[in-house]
């Protein structure tokens, strides 16, 4: 079951440009950046507030490392702007599962890392209206040492 947003995808042309815009405009700060090479991505993440289930909602800066990646194809055609949604889950592959069983075109077969150490996958955009998805399942988190 979905049961947040997780994130909101932001392709940039220059991240740390970027970066301080939203520092400087509303006051948000980096809670983690980190580079993903298999998605060829340079992001930054704001953390925008903490929900009841123990998970969170960002948003995700994402400046490309190479030009045909997804994010590097995207900002060539369309420039900068919103690139995907997240919702967030606590079961991935089940809820990927059920989504590919009504026809909409899930991207992997099995998920992949994505942020954080999450678990990720999307969903075709032209299956969803024009918006890419994606479906996250958090990093579980570790629990205090006693
Ligand atoms: C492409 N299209 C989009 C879109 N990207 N529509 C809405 N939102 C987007 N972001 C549309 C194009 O305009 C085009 O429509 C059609 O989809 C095919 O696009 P394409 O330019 O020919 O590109 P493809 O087909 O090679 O790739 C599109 C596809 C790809 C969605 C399959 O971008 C992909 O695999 N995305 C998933 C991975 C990803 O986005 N990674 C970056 C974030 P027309 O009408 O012109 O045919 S990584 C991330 O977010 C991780 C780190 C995390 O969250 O932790």
């Amino acid at each position: 079951m979905l049961t947040r947003i997780d994130h909101i995808g932001i392709a940039c042309f220059d991240l740390d440009a970027t970066v301080e815009f939203y520092r400087a405009t509303y006051g948000f700060e980096v809670h983690h950046s980190e580079v993903n090479e298999e998605q060829g991505v340079r992001e930054a993440m704001l953390r925008i507030n903490g929900t009841s289930d123990g998970g969170a909602s960002y948003l995700q800066l994402l400046e490309p490392t190479r030009e045909d990646s997804a994010v590097g194809k995207w900002l060539a055609k369309n420039g900068e702007g919103v690139h995907h949604i997240a919702f967030g889950t606590a079961d991935v592959d089940g809820d990927a599962a059920d989504i590919r069983e009504k026809g909409v075109r899930v991207l992997y077969d099995e998920p992949r890392t994505g942020s954080m150490g999450s678990r990720i996958t999307f969903l075709h955009p032209k299956d969803c209206h024009g918006v890419l998805t994606e479906l996250v399942t958090s990093a579980p988190v570790e629990s205090p040492e006693h």
